[in-house]
């Protein structure tokens, strides 16, 4: 497919919600069985006293949030989760760092061992550990990573807005270091950090325009945490975020589209109508990093009530 541009992707973006949804759903069938649902658990396995500066986030050591820097967890604490993820029906397991970058280490090493753990127990593994070198993804790679989180969050032009200490190149090269080896690649980013519509399409266009495109696109609205920089902002319009969905479906077809941060603040209806736009994947499990996500029971009552069903594993070996 041609990369779009960012007149196409705004012309549907702004389409009238039953056309865009409809759209959305043509491409979604084309693709995937619209009643699976990806469900993915989250840990943060180092949190807080992160050097870098992004304004939303609470894990920065630049601000005086409610979170404060704690160990890492050890690789027991992290199996035990895992095992509880599976039991619960979780299919992946995505392991966070509040780290820049990956430094060579007892502390890598002890990731690297949490991906092998992970994969035993017949989980997709999941890391975001900001940059990494191209040895240290052959490492992850080697250890049966799945995927690897690392999201451009906004467009370029808003970028320099939200974060200071690094660059949108900067994340685009990570990127290229993952698919260089062999890991699928997860990005995707936050609405509700006082964007515009076109920085919401052009961050679409930058996704979709990587070749390969990510297998996974998580779509988080702003989780305005106090003390951050953007505390005070409004939260968006539910139906913002079923517009961005919807796009990213289109413009991203093949990707597993993550409804992620931000779901506590959605009626189940909402939250159904963005499965109906082209939604797959969500964060399964009571906490995503260091915020509060929708209960288990929840989410397997939201699922049962619409008919709908976790998507089995993925992984190929
Ligand atoms: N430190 C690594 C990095 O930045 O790549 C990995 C962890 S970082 C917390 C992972 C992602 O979580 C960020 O890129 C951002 O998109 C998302 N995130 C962090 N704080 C958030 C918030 N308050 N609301 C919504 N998404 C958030
Ligand atoms: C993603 O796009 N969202 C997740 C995951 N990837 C790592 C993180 C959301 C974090 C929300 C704020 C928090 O809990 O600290
Ligand atoms: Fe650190 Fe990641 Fe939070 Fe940025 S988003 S401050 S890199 S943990």
């Amino acid at each position: 497919m041609l990369a779009p541009t960012l007149a196409e992707i705004r012309a549907v973006h702004d389409l009238p919600l039953p056309e865009l949804l409809f759209r959305a759903q043509t491409v979604h069938r084309q693709h995937f069985p619209v009643d699976e649902v990806q469900l993915c658990t989250l840990l943060s396995v180092k949190t807080g006293g992160c050097p870098e500066d992004c304004s939303y986030c609470p894990q920065s050591a630049h601000y005086d949030t409610p979170v404060s820097a704690e160990r890492s967890l050890t690789v027991e604490e992290v199996a035990l989760a895992a095992r509880r993820a599976r039991e619960n029906g979780a299919t992946r397991f995505c392991m966070g760092a509040a780290w820049r970058e990956v430094k060579d280490g007892p502390a890598f090493d002890q990731v690297v061992a949490m991906v092998r753990e992970v994969r035993a127990l017949g989980l997709e593994a999941c890391c975001t550990l900001g940059m990494l070198s191209p040895e240290q993804a052959r490492r992850l790679k080697e250890a049966g990573l799945s995927a690897y989180n690392h999201n451009l969050d906004t467009s370029r032009k808003h970028y320099g807005d939200i974060i200071s200490t690094r660059t949108y190149d900067d994340r685009l090269r990570t990127l290229q270091t993952v698919r260089d080896a062999g890991i699928t690649v997860c990005s995707g980013g936050i609405i509700g950090m006082g964007e515009s519509i076109d920085d919401r399409c052009e961050l679409l266009r930058t996704l979709a325009s990587l070749d390969p495109q990510p297998e996974s696109v998580p779509v988080n609205a702003l989780v305005a945490v106090a003390g951050t920089p953007l505390a005070s902002l409004p939260p968006i319009d539910p139906l913002e975020l079923v517009r961005m969905i919807a796009s990213a479906r289109i413009f991203i077809p093949k990707a597993r589209v993550r409804l992620s941060a931000g779901r506590t603040a959605l009626t189940r209806e909402a939250q159904l109508l963005c499965f109906l736009a082209g939604a797959n994947s969500i964060f399964f499990g009571d906490k995503l990093l260091t915020t509060p996500n929708p209960e288990f029971a929840d989410d397997q009552a939201l699922l049962a009530a619409a008919g709908m069903r976790a998507a089995p594993s993925e992984h190929a070996t």
